[in-house]
């Protein structure tokens, strides 16, 4: 039996060294080593063995075994490198050529901007609310103080669906009420961006649409220092620590007092410039203590809370940042814009 196995050995050995091909190796293997192969057959014949002579035999397969895996091995190996060189060589590859660019998407100037407004509220305590861009003439107009016929209305030349009443939200305010309804009676410290829709002319500095982001704070004992003291805060960490700010008086329906903030001109610094109209200073945002009638509106008491809000946009925080002297960029689409961040 030793004999046997000692030419089954030597004949897989020399099959094993005729196998010219992974493909051929594989179908070897197969047949000496696999599962019904004629090592493991072998094996079987062991129970004809005499006690005596099973440990000798046992211990003589198994290093054939191990012989035959090593040898597979190293031929496989063999194989695959001599492969793998014809196909290099059948197949033209120039390794000398440069490699393909790799090309990589960014995030638009508007996405970036939105971040960084996030980053800075969120350092300030203000949770990011998202309230719906379909709205109804309600949310958007009613309950903010504006009803129907108001001659306040203009400010916000609206965009109607076909449904009566629903419309594609003119500003992020209508989202005061959302949070307020769904905060009360807790206090809130919330931004609220989006996009909002306006059907008016587009110029360099109007869009159809655009982000805004509003921010909306209520709570017992909140003034207009409140107020002014936060968005002095957030127009420094924006637009750099020694810029100066100013309030000027204004009037929103939903805010009352009102007034609109404008931060000193970063590209002339003050001097007076086109994009300021020679006046050194750029309104960034509007503003104001919401109004009591909002208030109540979104459930919270006006003799016991108060809060302000406030609303700005993003495009035109970039325009300033980024020196863009026009809004219609921003959906233009143009890669040679959009590659420039
Ligand atoms: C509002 O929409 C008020 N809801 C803001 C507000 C909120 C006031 C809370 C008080 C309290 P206004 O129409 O001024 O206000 O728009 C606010 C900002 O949105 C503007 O300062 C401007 O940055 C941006 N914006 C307005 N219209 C356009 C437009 N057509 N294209 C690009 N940005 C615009």
């Amino acid at each position: 039996m030793l004999a046997q196995l000692d030419q089954l050995y030597a004949d897989s050995l020399a099959q094993l060294n005729q196998a010219e091909s992974t493909a051929e190796l594989e179908t070897w293997y197969k047949a000496a080593l696999g599962r019904k192969g004629s090592v493991y057959l072998m094996t079987r014949q062991v129970g004809q063995l005499s006690a005596e002579e099973r440990p000798a035999f046992g211990k003589r397969i198994n290093a054939v075994k191990q012989e035959l895996e090593t040898a597979y091995e190293q031929r496989l190996a063999e194989l695959r490198s001599a492969e793998l060189d014809a196909l290099m060589a059948s197949s033209a590859i120039d390794v000398t050529l440069p490699g393909r660019k790799q090309w990589h998407g960014r995030l638009h100037p508007a996405t970036q901007t939105l971040r960084e407004i996030y980053r800075i509220w969120g350092d300030m305590g203000f949770q990011v609310y998202r309230s719906r861009d379909v709205e109804t003439d309600e949310y958007n107009f009613e309950l903010l103080n504006i009803p129907q016929d108001h001659p306040a209305r203009d400010m916000w030349d609206t965009f109607h669906t076909t449904t009566p009443g629903v419309i594609l939200r003119t500003h992020t305010s209508p989202g005061q009420i959302h949070a307020m309804h769904e905060y009360y009676p807790e206090p809130i410290r919330v931004i609220l961006p989006g996009m909002c829709y306006r059907y008016e002319q587009v110029t360099a500095r109007a869009e159809l649409q655009f982000h805004q982001v509003e921010g909306l704070a209520v709570g017992k004992n909140i003034t207009m220092a409140d107020l002014k003291g936060t968005l002095t805060d957030f127009a420094r960490r924006m637009f750099g620590a020694h810029r100066q700010v100013r309030f000027r008086a204004n009037y929103f329906p939903f805010t009352e007092p009102s007034a609109e903030m404008d931060v000193e001109c970063i590209l002339c610094n003050g001097d007076g410039c086109n994009v300021c109209k020679y006046t050194g200073w750029v309104e960034i945002l509007g503003c104001g203590m919401v109004h009591p009638t909002v208030l109540r509106n979104g459930g919270y008491d006006p003799d016991v809370y108060s809060g302000f809000a406030f609303g700005m946009g993003p495009e035109r925080i970039a325009m300033l940042k980024y020196r863009i002297d026009d809004i219609r960029y921003f959906w233009g689409n143009d890669l040679r814009f959009l590659a420039q961040f």
